[in-house]
């Protein structure tokens, strides 16, 4: 069993896709984060970057309850333990998977992330930052639109987890304000992905909003 310690955000919605497409059993323990429950001693001791989502598999390598945090490595962790194709077994469709999966963690999450950050930080407009940012993350778009061209999915195969790390980011897409009609292949991928049963289900945990 695993049991998901999360909050209705981009990041926490990755694993709960994941888990939702790989139809394992989960519980779900909310962290609300607008309440600092993410600084608690328990939740650190399984997230000590005090950031949500972490899991912890009771059925972890050994056969001990195995603590996990990061986004990228639980996706990776889920899909090597259940022998997934959502990361390839071929080296060299898994290497390309790898890339993309590393793209979205080093470059779209903290983006949009300081997107957000300055467009909504109440306490002092920065429009160096909100413009930085802004322009950042529609690159970012730019880079994806480019390369869903000739690419159904990121990886270039087959749907994966580089798609379930990115596709709850591009799902705020309004927020950050940005017009998917100038990003023709994302829209695309945005709404053939949200037909998916494990994406809308994935999505609700533990509740929906944009
Ligand atoms: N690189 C981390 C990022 C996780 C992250 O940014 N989590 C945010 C929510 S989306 C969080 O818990 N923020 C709490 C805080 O800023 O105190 C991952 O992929 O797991």
């Amino acid at each position: 069993m695993i049991d998901l310690y999360t909050w209705a955000t981009p990041n926490g919605r990755k694993v709960s896709i994941m888990l939702e497409e790989l139809g394992l059993d989960y519980n779900v323990h909310q962290i609300n984060i607008t309440k600092g429950e993410q600084h608690t001693p328990e939740f650190m001791a399984i997230s000590p970057n005090n950031m949500i989502p972490g899991i912890v598999d009771s059925g972890g390598p050994g056969g001990e309850p195995f603590p996990m945090f990061e986004t990228g490595a639980i996706l990776i962790y889920l899909a090597e333990k259940t022998e997934s194709e959502l990361y390839p077994k071929d080296f060299k469709k898994r290497m390309v998977t790898l890339q993309w999966l590393m793209w979205q963690m080093g470059g779209v999450g903290p983006t949009f992330g300081q997107a957000h950050h300055f467009m909504f930080n109440p306490s002092e407009v920065v429009p160096y930052g909100q413009e930085r940012y802004h322009k950042e993350a529609k690159r970012l778009y730019k880079v994806m639109n480019t390369r869903m061209q000739d690419n159904r999915y990121l990886a270039g195969g087959d749907y994966s987890v580089a798609d379930i790390a990115t596709f709850p980011w591009v799902d705020r897409f309004r927020r950050h304000q940005v017009d998917l009609a100038e990003f023709p292949n994302v829209k695309r991928w945005h709404e053939e992905l949200w037909e998916r049963p494990a994406v809308k289900k994935g999505m609700e945990v533990p509740f929906y909003n944009q």
